[in-house]
């Protein structure tokens, strides 16, 4: 009888045209590699790195599209028509009417968090994001998590851990008054929960909420496409709707958004600060020129808005989005046919590797995740990036780490950068890594700054 095929749904919807050598280098070399980075990913040489999984931020690869774009900037100081394409573009596909560039995301987090909060403010989000949060404190807010409680349960697969808990919300506002929330801070999939998206359905209670409190809604859009995708494929009601049609009605919930431009747009620098408020924008506008450069480049060359404009229109692309979230979903499916602790459900822009789990015998001021990112590159070149305790940082007023319940080494996969075959690799050396576990030994710091520490702190071996 003949064997019964099983066809493929999906393959990624590109060809390679432009590659960039990669060397594997000798485990004596990552050895000595690591070890003069101070233990700290984001402090090796990329040179020194074969399977770059730190980040899906400005590692993407651009289309030929993009690239001819880049041919056509229009380099004026004032008035670039590449700004006045991504502008319309801005307005057709995330459907927000006023648009301020800023050189990448977190410069857009600096202008909004200086424009809408006063010292003392709360600002309630869905998680917290490292510079988000710093932004919203160095402009005298008060963070203040509001996800479900779901959300920091490594095991737990809600299919949206992203969502706002309104009960948490509630409480706050009834403690504190709604006229000492800045605005409520939702971002979709919540990076540091695992790429986990929050529901339409959760959206609009929490917009109702809002609107009925008169307090502002904002969204960091960065991965707001994979969002739309979770949406699409597991939410009610949302099957048939297209990825440009659930973005737009996402974010038509919100007063403004701001978007590092590095992810969905799949482009290597840009963001974006949008809203329907005038006044705002208008402030913006003014701000933007004192940080970042004139209102119609913001930091940005022309070249680099064309790109992003036309990442605009491929990122809604639905066969583009889906091939993205299966790199994902293959990679943790290599992971679980040796049972090796992750975030479930599979998130939206990487695996978060379960630290706690993995090495259960370091405590978590030994560093478990920051090890553990370690201990894999040794193994095999594959960079990851730790989302644990070094992470979260200290608690400002009392100076003790904060310890967050999720220790994770976040392998974040570039768009369109990596085949198949890479993905094997990298679950391969999780894979042995996970069995030589036993032998692993936590790190101490014998180096930390002051801000975002995990960017630059450094270690040493026990
Ligand atoms: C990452 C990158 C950036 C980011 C984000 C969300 C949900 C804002 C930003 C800031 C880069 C990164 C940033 C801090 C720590 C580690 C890595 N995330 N909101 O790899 O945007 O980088 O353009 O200033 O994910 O997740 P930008």
């Amino acid at each position: 009888m003949a064997k019964k095929i099983i066809r493929r749904s999906w393959a990624e919807p590109f060809k390679i045209k432009v590659v960039e050598p990669i060397k594997m280098t000798t485990r004596e070399h990552r050895e000595e590699a690591i070890k003069k980075a101070g233990y700290n990913t984001f402090l090796l040489k990329s040179e020194d790195v074969y399977i770059d999984l730190l980040t899906d931020s400005g590692t993407n690869a651009m289309s030929d599209r993009q690239w001819s774009g880049m041919m056509i900037g229009d380099e004026a100081y004032a008035g670039s028509k590449n700004f006045y394409y991504l502008w319309n573009n801005i307005k057709k596909y995330y459907g927000m009417p006023y648009f301020v560039p800023t050189h990448q995301g977190r410069a857009a987090e600096h202008i909004i968090s200086k424009i809408l909060i006063k010292e003392g403010d709360y600002v309630p989000g869905n998680m917290y994001f490292t510079t988000t949060k710093l932004h919203q404190e160095l402009a005298g807010g008060i963070f203040v998590d509001v996800i479900i409680d779901e959300a920091h349960d490594t095991t737990n697969e809600h299919p949206f851990k992203g969502n706002i808990d309104l009960k948490k919300l509630k409480t706050l506002v009834k403690k504190v008054g709604a006229k000492k929330i800045a605005y409520i801070s939702m971002a979709g999939p919540v990076n540091m929960a695992g790429g986990q998206p929050f529901s339409m359905a959760n959206l609009k209670a929490v917009h109702k909420f809002c609107k009925e409190h008169k307090i502002r809604l904002w969204f960091d859009a960065t991965r707001a496409v994979e969002n739309a995708y979770f949406i699409k494929t597991r939410e009610r009601g949302y099957a048939k709707k297209s990825i440009a049609e659930i973005l737009k009605e996402m974010v038509s919930h919100f007063e403004g958004i701001w978007v590092s431009a590095k992810k969905d747009l799949m482009v290597n620098i840009g963001g974006i600060l949008a809203t329907r408020n005038k006044k705002v924008f208008e402030e913006a506008r003014n701000m933007v020129v004192v940080y970042e450069g004139l209102h119609t480049y913001g930091g940005l060359a022309g070249r680099d808005m064309e790109a992003m404009a036309i990442g605009i229109e491929e990122m809604v692309e639905y066969d583009n989005i889906r091939a993205r979230i299966g790199q994902i979903e293959y990679f943790g499916h290599q992971l679980d046919r040796y049972d090796i602790p992750y975030v479930k459900p599979i998130g939206g822009h990487a695996i978060f590797l379960n630290a706690k789990k993995f090495l259960p015998h370091i405590p978590q001021d030994n560093f478990p995740a920051q090890t553990l990112a370690a201990e894999i590159y040794v193994d095999s070149g594959v960079r990851g990036m730790e989302r644990g305790i070094v992470s979260a940082g200290r608690n400002h007023k009392t100076g003790k780490h904060n310890y967050p319940k999720l220790e994770l080494v976040r392998l974040t996969f570039p768009r369109r950068v990596y085949t198949q075959a890479h993905i094997d690799v990298a679950a391969e050396s999780v894979a042995t890594v996970y069995q030589n576990r036993k032998n692993i030994k936590g790190l101490k710091m014998v180096y930390e700054p002051k801000y975002l520490r995990f960017f630059q702190g450094r270690f040493e071996k026990l």
